[in-house]
């Protein structure tokens, strides 16, 4: 085997040492979220619906949508948009958009046309893009 020969070998051994080394960094990021990690703030938003409890009347209500980000602050700016369904089939939905009247709450105004049981959904974006969503199940009084 001549000093070439040995060389190239050493080289290609070491190519081969820098590709596995690439991949390893590329793999990497999957696995440095912990289990037990606290996410942060900005990764995620939670939803609470207020405003349901008991029979609501036939006729416009305000659903309450208060948005927080993973540390719990108010999420300012956010969409919020509801749909309602009744649970028996052969209704039209109805719609609302949130307005925000405090800082993080969203008043969520929708005309319930019908008495009995709804399924309203929740839809929120947030102005950086993170969405979340929630059903809550409300009753309207006939
Ligand atoms: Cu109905």
């Amino acid at each position: 085997m001549t000093i070439w020969a040995l060389l190239t070998l050493v080289l290609a051994s070491c190519q081969l040492a820098a590709q596995s080394d690439l991949q390893n960094t590329t793999a990497a990021p999957a696995l440095t979220a912990r289990p037990n990690e606290t996410p942060a703030h900005d990764t995620y938003l939670s939803i609470e619906v207020t405003g349901i409890a008991g029979a609501l009347p036939v006729g416009e209500s305000a659903l309450q949508v208060t948005v927080r980000d993973g540390a719990g602050l108010a999420v300012v700016g956010a969409a919020v948009q509801a749909r309602g369904d009744m649970t028996h089939p052969g209704m039209a939905p109805i719609f609302g958009v949130g307005v925000e009247n405090e800082p993080g709450i969203y008043d969520v105004p929708l005309n319930f046309n019908m008495g009995g049981d709804w399924i309203i959904t929740i839809d929120v974006t947030s102005a950086n893009g993170l969405t979340a969503n929630q059903q809550v199940s409300v009753q309207v009084q006939a």
